[in-house]
């Protein structure tokens, strides 16, 4: 029985896979692979596996179309579900989703009853509701992955635009995974310098528009599918910091009771995250625009988890 930490990825996809690439590499833990598709999570442990020598990785790679595998895992991440296709929005996967989402949540929770759920699968914000519900998981241990991942992209837009490295730009994007996203120009800076000092507000505002159309600039380019590296890579870092205790302070998918004036539903917002999963909901202080923007935001997830 190996001493490492385990990671469960249900759904092995193109972000499920993807995730378990980033996860090896990273040498996070033993990484199970989990899908319907028979075989298919197999193949894709053992060929992953096959790379550890070369990569020079140690970790236990399984794939399995059941949960036994699955059972004592430390972080389990869902991916499973459909992704959009062109002219789809996010909210059109909610039916199909939230039964799978559902399914997966339960059959995991079932077999590691102390793990921390992150949740990739869109409709994210809702997809969260539907995996604590099923769960039966406390609100700090179950956490969804997109404000990384919308971060992400508005920082590699400002990084291209100003030739400076990604690693200098801090930013927070905020609310539900959709268009009605809250990117915060007044908590973006480079090196502490706030981001206004090197572009207009112009320049920036173009760029918080095509942060907000991220995900369907992707999906429009690649016709079949969605973004994956981005998306994997964001949902790897939520569990780099919980298995490493590393009280990182990420935006992430979290239950509010109240905080920011929202009540009973997932939405993003920064949050310090550590072993024990989502350890403080962080309010900041935000100006009246960007509160109502963030409200806007979380009445369309809560319309959506209303038709669950
Ligand atoms: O920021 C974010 N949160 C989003 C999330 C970023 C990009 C895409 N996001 C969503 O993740 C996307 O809209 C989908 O809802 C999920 C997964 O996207 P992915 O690109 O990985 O989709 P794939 O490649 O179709 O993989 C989904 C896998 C596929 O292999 C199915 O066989 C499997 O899910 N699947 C299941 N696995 C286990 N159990 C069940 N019931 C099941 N149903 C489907």
């Amino acid at each position: 029985m190996s001493a490492r930490p385990k990671i469960s990825i249900i759904g092995a996809g193109n972000i499920g896979a993807t995730a378990a690439h980033w996860a090896a590499s990273k040498e996070l833990g033993d990484v199970v692979l989990v899908d319907i598709a028979e075989g298919m999570p197999q193949g894709k442990a053992l060929d992953l596996f096959q790379a550890a020598p070369i990569e020079g990785f140690d970790a236990k790679l399984t794939g399995s179309n059941g949960y036994e595998e699955t059972a004592g895992s430390d972080v389990i991440i869902i991916t499973a579900g459909l992704p959009r296709k062109p002219g789809m929005s996010r909210d059109d996967l909610l039916a199909t989703n939230a039964k799978i989402v559902g399914d997966c949540a339960s059959k995991a929770a079932a077999q590691s009853p102390n793990a921390i759920i992150i949740v990739i699968s869109n409709p994210l914000d809702a997809m969260c509701t539907v995996a604590m519900r099923a769960s039966g998981f406390p609100k700090e241990r179950v956490v969804g992955m997109a404000g990384i991942l919308d971060t992400a992209r508005y920082r590699a837009f400002i990084a291209e635009a100003l030739n400076v490295s990604v690693e200098d730009i801090q930013a927070l994007v905020l609310g539900g995974h959709g268009d009605a996203m809250v990117p915060l120009p007044s908590y973006t800076s480079i090196s502490g310098i706030p981001v206004t000092h090197f572009m207009s507000q112009e320049k920036l505002d173009a760029i918080v528009d095509r942060t907000r159309k991220g995900g369907g600039e992707i999906v429009a380019l690649l016709k079949s599918g969605s973004a994956f590296y981005a998306p994997s890579a964001a949902g790897i870092q939520m569990a780099e910091a919980i298995l490493k205790d590393k009280q990182r302070i990420l935006p992430c998918a979290c239950y509010l009771e109240g905080e920011y004036g929202l009540e009973g539903i997932f939405v993003g917002v920064p949050c310090l995250l550590g072993r024990k999963g989502v350890e403080k909901v962080i309010e900041l202080k935000l100006s009246e625009k960007e509160l109502a923007e963030l409200h806007e935001s979380a009445a369309g997830v809560k319309e959506l988890v209303d038709k669950l």
